[in-house]
This record gives structure tokens, sequence and C-alpha cells, in this order.
């Protein structure tokens, strides 16, 4: 159960610790510039407080560490394979479980499976790598994300959630035949780490059935999305998480999951289905070539090992409400600082809201990538802009998008940082933003055809 002393501290204590480095602020003004403004060109040690990626940045805990000695490395039938496998089972109700290197695999591997040539796939939001992999496999990404999500002030608690209505008159015009497949990303990364309802994952379900469409789940934050229906809906209160995404998935017919965020560890993924036999043989025969043999799928045993564990450690639900926990107290922070953000805050990030933060600066100067800069040269902390730089041209008219949502995303890997940081990162924002109005914005001065900005270089406007 559940009392009040869980959410006053971390519910695990500190086994091992990783030295960071502090650079003086000349250091990083100059590192930055180096990086072109760009902090995925920073090298990790030159980075105080990383927030770059929830992704693959957890720390493990003993009992998993402990299982990676466990690690049986046969190339076929290994018995961290087949304990995968039982805990995917137990977990979600699924019978089939295929490991795939990480969840871009995973997509890699089903995709081409589900889409015909120019059929679309419906989401509540794609994240980009998802997006990538529908149009690689042929087929055109939609999101119907409710409205409520761009909305970044106003409170909402499944900011998440699809537009039922929308997407079944979109079902509707094109005709069912043209429609893949459904994708619901639980928690949705791309408006704040939002969840996605109960009713409103049923309601999904209702209408893949109605129009005979298939209906699978991005699977990577499904726990935390789970802690935030047993916190927010009506009739859940009283379930356990594990009951909950039980539930969730019962309306899918399989998921393909990053593990590197709620499987607790630091590389692979998953995919998993229900009971379609033939699907299943499918993605046995494209996974061999692709990602490795169907029982290894691109992993060590021991890697496998520590996401069984992993993916029965994340629905502790101590874990979970300090987790959430967590990230609530570094917006709250924020919030109070009168700084906009995405509220209210989801479930792996804080969202800053780079429009509203810095308004003098238009939108193809790139606000948020200014504030990350700014952020880094303030206190050493490497965040990531998830707006125009990321959102890139339009294929056709190689016009820059201006996405409705730019936001600076203050990401916060699982188990690593205290609250102690979270303070150093509320007060580093809030001096960025003391001084806004001397900001200036950025230009690109190398840009990269397609996923621009991992490598983007940039400068300063003058
Ligand atoms: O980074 P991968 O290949 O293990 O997973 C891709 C991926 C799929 N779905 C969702 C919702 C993601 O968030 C995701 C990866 N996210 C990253 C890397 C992130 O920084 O958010």
């Amino acid at each position: 159960m559940l009392d009040d002393l869980t959410r006053m501290a971390e519910p695990y204590k500190i086994k091992m610790v990783e030295p960071l480095k502090i650079l003086s602020r000349e250091e990083r003004i100059q590192k930055i510039k180096e990086a072109g403004y760009n902090p995925f060109m920073l090298k990790s040690e030159d980075v105080y407080i990383d927030l770059l990626t929830d992704s693959g940045t957890s720390a493990m805990s003993d009992y998993q560490w402990a299982g990676m000695m466990l690690g049986d490395e046969a190339y076929a039938g290994s018995k961290n394979y087949i304990h995968l496998c039982e805990v995917v089972k137990d977990i979600f109700g699924y019978n089939y479980t295929i490991p795939t290197h990480q969840g871009r695999g995973a997509e890699k591997v089903l995709f081409p499976l589900l889409i015909k040539k120019g059929q679309y796939v419906l989401g509540n939001m794609h994240f980009d790598t998802t997006k990538a992999h529908i149009e690689l496999a042929g087929g055109i990404a939609k999101n119907f994300v409710i409205k409520e999500a761009e909305d970044t002030e106003n409170y909402h608690p499944f900011k998440g959630n699809f537009d039922t209505e929308r997407m079944e008159a979109f079902i509707k015009e094109k005709g069912p035949e043209n429609i893949a497949f459904i994708l619901a990303t639980v928690t949705c990364n791309s408006a704040g780490g939002q969840p996605v309802s109960m009713e409103n994952i049923k309601e999904v379900k209702r209408i893949a059935d109605k129009y005979g469409i298939r209906f699978f789940i991005d699977a990577a934050r499904f726990a935390e999305n789970a802690y935030f229906i047993k916190e927010r809906e009506k009739g859940y209160e009283n379930k356990t998480v594990k009951e909950i995404v039980r539930e969730m998935f019962s309306y899918a017919e399989g998921f393909t999951m990053s593990a590197k965020k709620d499987a607790l560890v630091n590389i692979g993924g998953l995919i998993a289905l229900k009971d379609d036999e033939e699907l299943y043989r499918k993605v046995q025969q494209m996974v061999v070539p692709m990602e490795g043999f169907v029982t290894y799928g691109g992993l060590a045993g021991r890697d496998m090992e520590a996401m069984a564990r992993g993916l029965e450690e994340v629905l502790d639900e101590n874990y979970l409400a300090w987790r959430i926990y967590q990230i609530k107290y570094l917006g709250d922070k924020l919030r109070a600082a009168g700084i906009p953000i995405q509220y209210p805050t989801g479930g792996h990030a804080v969202f800053i809201d780079g429009k509203k933060f810095l308004p003098h600066i238009p939108q193809n100067q790139y606000p948020s990538q200014v504030i990350c800069v700014e952020l880094y040269i303030e206190a050493g902390i490497r965040a990531v802009e998830v707006g125009t730089l990321l959102a890139g041209r339009d294929p056709i008219t190689k016009e820059e998008i201006l996405p409705a949502l730019d936001f600076v995303r203050l990401t916060i890997p699982r188990r690593v940082y205290t609250n102690s940081h979270m303070d150093v990162i509320a007060e580093a924002v809030k001096r960025v933003y003391a001084r806004r109005d001397t900001l200036k914005g950025l230009k690109l001065v190398y840009e990269p055809p397609v996923l621009r900005h991992f490598l983007a270089r940039l400068e300063p406007v003058e």
C-alpha cells in the first residue's frame, strides 16, 4: 500500500556512484560553440546533469545486475529468453514474445508486415522513429491527439488521448481498407509524456473492431501510463498497476516496446502478440535476417534477463509513485516561478513551452534550441529540443514545418538523479528565464536531409 511517506524520498538507496565533472562557465561556452550549438554533439563527460533522454539511461537495480551474471549466452533457446516470455505472459497476457535490439528494431520488423503501400497508420502522436518506420514501410503516419494537448497552460488529466471522433471521420473518409492499423503510444511522448485513459483505449478498440482495423500499442512507457490511470481515472483507484496494465493490453492485439524506458534496461526492445499465430510466424521469419535468431533478437542472454527483471520491478507502486512525483516536483517548481510548461507534467519529463518562454524569437530561429543552449551554459544541463529543429522540413515543399508544440524536454532518467539535482535544474531554468529578453535566435549552418536535429550545426543569429 502507498502512504504519504513514499513520496518524501526515493524508495531505494545508492550502492554505486558515478562522479560528475563540472566545467566552468567559460569552458561550457566554448564546448557548446564547438558542438555547433547542438547538445547532441557534446561529449557526455562535459555534461553535469544529462536530461537528453530517459531512454537507456536508467540505473539498474542490484537484482537486475545479479541477473546479468546469470546470462545464458546460447544462440538458441536461452533460459533468459524463456524467462522473458514468462514475464511478458504474466504481465501482459500475451502468448508470443520476440526480443529486438531496441524499440525501432521492433518497428522495423513488424511494420512492413502490416502496411501496404499508401495505407495510413493512425496514432495519438507517433514518435519520430515510429513515423520514420511507417514511412519506410510505404505507409503514411497520421496523428489524432486531442486538441487539449496543444493548450499547454490548462489541465487535462489525459492529454495523450485520441480524438476518436476525428479519427473515426478520417476512417470513413479514406475507407477502412486504407488504414493499416491503429497505434496507441502510452504515454504519449511527443505531447509531453501525457497518458491515455482506459476509457479512450477502449473507445479506440471499439472503433477498430467496428471497421475491422488492427490495434497495437507502442508500449515504451506502459507502467507510467498505468500509474496515471490509477491516480486519475474513476474506478481504477483500488486496482493494482499490474491489473491496470493487463486490462490496457487486453484491448490490443500486440505491442512494440522500447525496453530502454519502462523496462529499466540500457538496451533492448520487444514485439509481443496476444494470440495471432500467423502474424507471429511472419515476425519470426522477418526477425532472423534483421535482428537475429528468434530467441535473442539482437540481445545477449544477460540483457534479456535484466529486461525480464526490469519489467517486474517497474510495476512496484512505491517506485512509480516516486517516479511520477519527482517529475511533478520539478514541474511545480518551474510553474511556481511562472515558467510556461506542458501542464500537468507527464510521466518522464518536464516539457517547457519554448514559444511562450521566448516569444520574441521567431519559431524558425528555434527558440527551444536556444533555451537548451542556455541551460548548458548556465549549469551544464543537457536538455533536448522537441520542436522546430526536430520537426524538419516538408518533404515536398521543403518549407520548414512549424509545429504547434515547440518544447524543451527536461527528460529525467529513471532512478538516476535526486531531488537535489531537480533543485539545480529548476534554479538554472529560472536564471535563464530571468535573462530571456537578452537571448537571440539560432540559424542552421549545416543541415542533414533526414533527422537533421541529431547532427545539425547552428550559430547565433546576429
Ligand atoms: O529508441 P528506441 O529505438 O529504443 O525506441 C524508439 C521509440 C519508440 N516509441 C517511443 C514512444 C519512443 O519514445 C521511442 C524512443 N524514444 C526516445 C529515444 C526518446 O528520447 O524519447
